[in-house]
């Protein structure tokens, strides 16, 4: 598991190379904008149960063949299993948003994740979508320029955006 700073590092390291500026200069920056990273990270895990409960809603109602009978989220066993995934999918973007790196996210929960779904008859494209939903749901209470300092946080929010979309692609 590498963070923004333990990645240049090692990167760096595997060339036998001091680091270089431009890597120097782009910590920089993103300690100098640690703030609203921290802001970001806060307020999406202080919402993280509506961001769930408001995906798994809107994806059930866009998809109802998922909680019918047969389908994947059938059962309250089921349903309460879909809503844990999406939770731990979350809690690992905010992990990543963090960091300012994906590798938590991709070691720990999103490798092999496709084959569990597989091997379980989950549908990946159906999961897909309910993390699109979060992606959504997260950036505009992230972005929400109300009660913190105002600032340019377009690059966040692409990276941000760049965690669900990975999480997405892996399963879907
Ligand atoms: C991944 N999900 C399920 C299981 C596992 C995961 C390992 C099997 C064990 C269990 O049931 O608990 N676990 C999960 C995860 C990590 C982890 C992400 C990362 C660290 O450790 N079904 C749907 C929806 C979707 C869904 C589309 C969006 O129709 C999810 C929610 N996951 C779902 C369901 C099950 C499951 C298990 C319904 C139960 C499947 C079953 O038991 O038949």
């Amino acid at each position: 598991m590498f963070d923004a700073f333990t990645k240049v590092v090692s990167q760096s390291d595997a060339r036998g190379e001091f680091l270089a500026q431009g890597q120097l200069d782009a910590l920089s920056s993103m300690v100098s904008d640690a703030n609203k990273r921290i802001d970001a990270v806060n307020r999406i895990t202080g919402s993280a149960s509506s961001i769930v409960a408001n995906a798994a809603r809107a994806l059930f109602a866009e998809q109802p063949q998922l909680i019918a009978p047969g389908g994947n989220a059938y059962t309250n066993r089921r349903a309460a299993a879909c809503l844990r995934d999406m939770e731990i999918i979350l809690r690992y973007v905010t992990y990543a948003t963090f960091a300012g790196d994906a590798s938590v996210l991709d070691d720990r929960c999103l490798n092999g994740l496709r084959e569990t779904y597989q091997a379980l008859g989950v549908p990946g494209g159906s999961v897909a979508a309910g993390v699109q939903k979060m992606k959504e749901a997260a950036i505009a209470i992230a972005n929400d320029p109300n009660g913190v300092t105002r600032g340019d946080c377009s690059s966040l929010m692409s990276e941000i955006g760049s965690y669900f979309d990975r999480a997405a692609n892996a399963v879907g």
